[in-house]
């Protein structure tokens, strides 16, 4: 097994780590890589405004999700577990202990490569682990390369790999932490990590989230969802913007609130009860241990007090999962919007999408009925509301033309 040890200390996470994380996988065709955020570097101390270490770990943990290779790619805490400095020497003797057949590959950029013989105990990181060095731009190829990686392979009779990686970003931490204390710098950033940081004015970021531009609302909104769900987040928004022109709505609001709409997604209960209480969420019987209602109330909770959204968009949120009786064209478009955007895939959604551009209150019926369908085919017991939504429809005379 071949494992790939990327450390550092990821302040912030930023694109150029990104391409070089997937493309030492590639290169070196790595079983696992783990990423690894110092707690204490040894060679030199974490600059002033910093994020606590937790920040740290977030962030990585979101570049290790986008980077879609859940069986291979891994975030450790193990240096910031343990005490004082992180010695690369250290974590390589507890990696080695933990994978006694591994392979074990140190990835690193060029600066760290040029020093490594000066590093706490070069012999024994150099005895434990290969080197994979890649290059930050074309400049520093073979010619900064090749007398270090002599001098190592004499030395210490290292392993040693060399790459210069292909258009690679070219940024370095120092200079981003600088532009994001500027309020610029988002080009080298993952969105959900750039969201990450302006929801909690890391780097000296002090946008006010109550007011963000759509860039700086879909970054807050993706930094607290699963990378794979943001494809369906972007489908909403287009799906429910052309909704609402489809219907003379206003599309901002719909843009908004199709935004925000699963930014709750992925609480667990207990956070979801909690938010509940927090913002005076009264809750059924049903939904209180039904996890998969609440993102939708919570959702909406943090789009008003935290974005500062308008009350139509929170109510839109709110009754995006269940529908209601007598709702907005706002509300509909996003319930529509969320069950026809274009990654959905189900038996019948052509249907419903044709519907709903024909007649939205016909939509609405067949999506409450095949949500209503679906619920009694699995067993799961049905909202009281989409009850209603559906009595209420047909009470005022819908019918689903063929
Ligand atoms: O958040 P999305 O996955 O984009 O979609 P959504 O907000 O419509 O949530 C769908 C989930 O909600 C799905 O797992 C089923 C659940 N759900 C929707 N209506 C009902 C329901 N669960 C129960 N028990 N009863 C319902 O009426
Ligand atoms: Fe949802
Ligand atoms: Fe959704």
């Amino acid at each position: 097994m071949k494992i790939g040890i990327y450390g550092g200390t990821f302040n912030p996470p930023h694109l150029g780590h990104l391409a070089a994380a997937k493309y030492a996988v590639q290169v070196l065709g790595l079983d696992k890589l783990l990423l690894i955020p110092a707690a204490i570097p040894p060679h030199k101390a974490l600059p002033e405004g910093t994020p606590a270490a937790q920040h740290r770990l977030a962030m990585v943990e979101i570049m290790a999700d986008a980077m879609a290779m859940p069986n291979i790619v891994e975030v450790s805490d193990m240096e910031l577990q343990r005490q004082g400095k992180s010695f690369t020497s250290d974590t390589l003797a507890e990696l080695h202990q933990r994978y006694p057949k591994a392979e074990l590959w140190l990835l690193m950029g060029t600066d760290m490569f040029l020093t490594l013989h000066r590093w706490h105990e070069p012999k024994a990181i150099l005895d434990l682990a290969g080197v994979c060095a890649f290059g930050r731009t074309e400049q520093d190829g073979e010619e900064l390369f090749a007398p270090q990686r002599d001098y190592l392979k004499q030395e210490f009779g290292a392993k040693i790999v060399t790459v210069t990686i292909p258009n690679l970003v070219d940024i370095s931490s120092t200079r981003l932490r600088e532009l994001l204390s500027g309020g610029a710098g988002r080009e080298y950033l993952l969105p959900a990590i750039y969201g990450y940081i302006l929801r909690n004015q890391l780097y000296g970021t002090s946008a006010d989230l109550k007011h963000l531009a759509l860039p700086e609302l879909r970054a807050c909104s993706y930094s607290m969802i699963r990378q794979k769900r943001v494809a369906h987040v972007i489908g909403v928004e287009e799906e429910a913007v052309r909704l609402a022109q489809r219907w003379g709505i206003d599309p901002e609001p719909a843009r908004h609130a199709a935004i925000l709409h699963d930014c709750t997604k992925y609480l667990e209960l207990p956070e979801q009860l909690q938010l509940c209480r927090e913002y005076g969420v009264e809750l059924d019987e049903l939904e209180r241990r039904a996890v998969k209602l609440l993102h939708s109330k919570t959702g909406a909770c943090i789009a008003r007090a935290i974005f500062g959204e308008p009350d139509e968009v929170y109510e839109a949120i709110f009754w995006h999962t269940t529908a209601k009786e007598n709702m907005t064209t706002l509300e509909k478009v996003i319930y529509l919007a969320d069950y026809i955007e274009p990654n959905r895939d189900f038996d019948g959604v052509e249907r419903l999408r044709a519907l709903c551009y024909r007649d939205l209150d016909q939509a609405l019926l067949l999506g409450v009925e095949t949500t209503i369908q679906e619920m009694e085919e699995r067993k799961a017991p049905i909202h009281a509301k989409t009850l209603l939504a559906r009595n209420w429809l047909r009470e005022h005379g819908v019918t689903i033309e063929e």
